[in-house]
């Protein structure tokens, strides 16, 4: 049985999986209308919470991470259908040791331009997903609503004495994936 995390929780990886290495992060949305188009992208931060090197950025124009860690396995247009919509995979045990934060991020492409915001859409969640054993072992669903966001952190992963946990975040922002990358850049 998958754990059911809700906005704020956090789930211990290390802990509750010990044999977990290779995990599927998948994301999820349902849009409104056509041509709402959201990307998923990853920030691999170290202990000043900035990307460890700018390559550590994965998005749909640069899909692995350095370390062979973290992999997106690419862009999805629409959104269409139940099963994830993008994913990223990632290997625990190949991470850059200096990387401690893997921010998982969901932003809407040229939503200035389409005027278009997470109120246009519904069901969205992130849930992680043991690769090797194919089982759910957490799992997000956002029920809060962000009718003027444009860009949501879904969650993390982060490693604090060599244990791996996962936090359910949901925390919108009006700034776009532009607004993150300034923070984390
Ligand atoms: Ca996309
Ligand atoms: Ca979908």
């Amino acid at each position: 049985m998958a754990i059911v995390l809700k906005k704020g929780g956090s789930f211990n990886l290390t802990k509750e999986e010990p044999t977990l290495k290779k995990v599927m992060i998948g994301l999820g949305w349902e849009p409104a209308s056509a041509n709402l188009d959201l990307d998923a992208s990853v920030f691999m931060v170290g202990t000043n919470l900035k990307l460890i090197n700018d390559s550590y950025f994965i998005f749909y124009n640069n899909l692995k991470s350095p370390d062979g860690s973290t992999q997106h396995t690419g862009d999805n247009r629409t959104g269409f259908g139940d099963d994830d919509d993008e994913m990223v995979l990632v290997n625990l045990d190949l991470v850059n040791p200096n990387v401690m934060e893997l921010i998982v991020v969901v932003s809407i492409h040229e939503a200035e331009q389409r005027r278009h915001t997470f109120g246009l859409l519904s069901d969205a969640y992130i849930r992680l997903f043991d690769v090797e054993t194919k089982r759910e072992v957490a799992r997000f669903d956002l029920d809060a609503s962000y009718p003027n966001d444009t860009v949501v952190v879904f969650g993390k992963l982060q490693k604090t004495n060599n244990e791996w946990k996962f936090y359910a975040l949901g925390d919108g922002s009006t700034k776009g994936l532009q607004g993150l990358v300034d923070i984390y850049a």
